[in-house]
C-alpha cells in the first residue's frame, strides 16, 4: 500500500513538486510513499511526511476511495494536519517545489494521473 497525505492548514491543500523518478518528474502528488512491512498505515504516513516534508503532522481522516498504482500498489489518501509547533514543509526529499492550494486553485497543477481521483475526493469533502 501507498499512502498519501491531503495535508490541510488554513484551508489550503499541500501539493508537492516530484523530482524522482525520471517518469514522474515535474508531476504534482499528494506526498507519502510504501508503507514497511509491518507498519501500520497512518505511523507510514507521519514518517514519510517527517521524512519528505520535514514536518510533524497527523492523520485526521480516510478520504474514502482506493486508486491503483502500478501494481501491485494501492494509493489510500487521509487528510492531515501539521501538529503545533511543527515545521513549515520544505522539499527535503523527491520533491523540488511545494505549493498551498485554495479550493480555487485544486487543478492548477499537474497532478499525477493517479491522484486526481484522489484530489476529486477532497476537493467533494469540501475541506478546503
Ligand atoms: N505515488 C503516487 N501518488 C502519490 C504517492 C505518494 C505515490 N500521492 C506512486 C509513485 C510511486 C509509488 O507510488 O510510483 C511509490 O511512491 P514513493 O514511495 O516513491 O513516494
Ligand atoms: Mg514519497
Amino acid at each position: 500500500m501507498v499512502v498519501g497525505a491531503a495535508l490541510l492548514d488554513g484551508g489550503r491543500l499541500l501539493a508537492a513538486r516530484r523530482s524522482a523518478p525520471a517518469e514522474l518528474a515535474g508531476r504534482w502528488e499528494l506526498p507519502g510513499g510504501k508503507v514497511e512491512p509491518g507498519e501500520r498505515p497512518e505511523d507510514a504516513l507521519v514518517r514519510e511526511l517527517r521524512e519528505e516534508l520535514g514536518v510533524d503532522a497527523e492523520p485526521v481522516r480516510r478520504v474514502p476511495g482506493e486508486w491503483p498504482l502500478r501494481a501491485p500498489y494501492v494509493l489510500r489518501v487521509w487528510t492531515t494536519r501539521l501538529l503545533p509547533g511543527s515545521r513549515a514543509p520544505q522539499p527535503l526529499e523527491d520533491h523540488d517545489e511545494l505549493r498551498w492550494l485554495t479550493a480555487d486553485e485544486l487543478w492548477d497543477v499537474a497532478w499525477l494521473d493517479q491522484d486526481v481521483a484522489a484530489v476529486r475526493e477532497i476537493e467533494a469533502l469540501a475541506v478546503l
